[in-house]
């Protein structure tokens, strides 16, 4: 069987039951003036890594393979967000509020559409999710389980939060995950290398891990 060189062993690479999912890559996280900006963060280092997960995206195509897309984001009405998520964060921009880029994560502002870079191509799903994880409240599951996808490369931001909550969520649902380290981050270093770690520890209890040229080698072969 073809494999991807990856931690914590190579990942068994399955090209019938394999889809790229990218979490994330929003104006909303990765520009200034939206909801990652407000809470204080440098969004220049998620803009480092849109030519990776670029180049990943069109590997996934180019071999035909599916690719989803999710954003994080609200109704309008915020009947999806709870007390508990909105409350927290800036007191004074919270999710809901007007920003530079429209309302902050609201599914139908500015803000919360994908990077134009990394726009998804016709016929690519889109997953609104209210959540950190991308299974919480979407038909993700049933989607995955229609095509008979049981394998997903994980890219987007930000690693620790919904990038990590998605995989550990593919993990309990019996999905083998691999998460390609260089199309990935977050605002805080130390926090990726870390969930990088706790994802491929213990023999990969979550998952795998890899560059994403070693995921386009085995595209290739
Ligand atoms: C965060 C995300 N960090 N997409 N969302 O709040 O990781």
């Amino acid at each position: 069987m073809p494999t991807i060189k990856a931690a914590p062993f190579d990942f068994p690479f399955e090209r019938d039951s394999i889809a790229l999912i990218v979490i994330d890559m929003q104006r909303d996280f990765v520009e200034p003036g939206g909801f990652g900006a407000t809470l204080g963060n440098d969004v220049s280092l998620l803009q480092a890594i849109i030519p990776t997960v670029a180049a990943l995206i069109g590997g996934f195509r180019e071999a035909g393979l599916p690719v989803i897309h999710t954003r994080e984001c609200h109704r309008p009405d915020l009947s999806d967000c709870p007390p508990a998520k909105r409350l927290r964060g800036n007191p004074s921009l919270r999710i809901g509020d007007e920003g530079p880029m429209g309302r902050i994560l609201i599914a139908d502002a500015p803000g919360a559409d994908i990077i134009p870079e990394l726009a998804p191509a016709s016929g690519e799903w889109v997953i609104d999710k209210p959540g950190k994880g991308a299974f919480y409240a979407t038909g993700l599951q049933e989607y995955l389980d229609r095509r008979g996808i049981r394998q997903l490369v994980f890219a987007g931001v930000t690693t620790e939060v919904c990038v990590q909550t998605t995989m550990r969520e593919a993990n309990d649902r019996g999905y083998d995950g691999l998460l390609a380290t260089d199309a990935t981050e977050s605002y805080f270093p130390a926090f990726k290398q870390a969930a990088i770690e706790m994802i491929t520890a213990q023999g990969g209890i979550v998952g795998w891990a890899a560059p994403v040229a070693a995921v386009l080698e085995a595209l290739d072969a």
